[in-house]
């Protein structure tokens, strides 16, 4: 059964959720409105300045060569490096200038349709909160480091920009046909684990390869991973695992590309025809892909995350 609601197309007021379609249960905290924003950024102590900072040194000893020119211009653009946790009202101010996105405080992950929403308005929600030094290398919610040092310098390009309020815009559609899965797979192989063309390199402008030590350099240069050119049809059936370095990466020729291949989507035809589950493992290799590496998959086969398999 479908229900008739449809967001405005402009996407000011936040769509309602129509009963029918499932989505995971989180609480919001008490304090919050509907829009789960938290009303002021949290304080960070010296503490917690020093995290950042650990974490930025520690990056940009992996980034240079391997991050993708886009990332590196933008962390400079937004002067993330200039110590401690960036205050969001300053970068909003400076992000806004160059492609109007602002950067608002969120107290964890948040529900889908408000996530899509604050995207399709060019609101990117990063989290309240940063890591500890017992939780340095491995977090399992993304703290303020993930989502401002991995996702917001990416803003500062002006065709991501575009795409990314795009996939928020295309959010609604995939929750009617109840097919968030398979946008959430886009979402994973472009905005958290996307390479690209860089002339004859490939280079990482994904936020959730950008803000770990290791996974940069295995997903530029180790042997194990594949490495395929991105079709959004193929990418959207293809399963994902959120815990560990992934089998497959998916490379864009550019931004345009990405853009381009995402708005020119029938959505409405794609989600008809996907069955609800994926149809592809994430290791495997298909007949129509574009193949750039053919990986060994040593690591994985070797036992992965873990199993003190080196990640070659
Ligand atoms: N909430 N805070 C936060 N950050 C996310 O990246 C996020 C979220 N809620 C939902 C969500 N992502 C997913 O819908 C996307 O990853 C597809
Ligand atoms: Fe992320």
């Amino acid at each position: 059964m479908t229900t008739n609601i449809e967001p405005s197309r402009d996407f000011i007021k936040l769509p309602e959720m129509p009963a029918d379609v499932f989505t995971a249960p989180l609480k919001k905290p008490a304090h919050l409105g509907d829009d789960w924003l938290e009303p002021e950024q949290a304080r960070y102590d010296a503490q917690d300045d020093l995290i950042w900072n650990e974490l930025f040194d520690r990056q940009m000893k992996v980034l240079p060569g391997r991050a993708a020119t886009a990332f590196m211009n933008g962390l400079e653009k937004l002067d993330l490096g200039k110590g401690g946790v960036p205050e969001f009202g300053r970068l909003s101010e400076e992000l806004g200038a160059l492609t109007g996105w602002s950067v608002v405080p969120v107290p964890m992950l948040i529900p889908d349709h408000v996530f899509f929403w604050h995207l399709a308005n060019r609101r990117f929600p990063a989290g309240n909160f940063i890591r500890t030094r017992e939780t340095f290398d491995y977090i399992q919610e993304p703290d303020v480091f993930h989502d401002v040092f991995g996702h917001v310098p990416m803003l500062t390009d002006p065709v991501y920009a575009d795409y990314m309020q795009e996939y928020g815009r295309a959010g609604w559609k995939a929750m009617r046909y109840n097919r968030l899965k398979a946008l959430g797979a886009l979402y994973w192989y472009t905005v958290e684990f996307g390479l690209m063309m860089e002339g004859a390199d490939v280079r990482a402008y994904g936020a959730g390869i950008l803000s770990g030590p290791t996974e940069v350099v295995y997903a530029v240069e180790a042997q194990s991973p594949n490495r395929i050119m991105l079709n959004v049809d193929r990418v959207m059936r293809t399963d994902y695992v959120i815990s560990d370095l992934q089998p497959t990466y998916f490379v864009i020729e550019s931004f345009e590309d990405l853009y381009r291949q995402t708005v020119e989507r029938d959505f409405d035809r794609l989600y008809k025809s996907l069955p609800p589950g994926f149809t592809y493992a994430n290791s495997a290799v298909i007949d129509v892909d574009n193949v750039i590496n053919r990986g060994t998959q040593e690591y994985l086969l070797r036992g992965g995350r873990g199993s003190g398999a080196a990640p070659v």
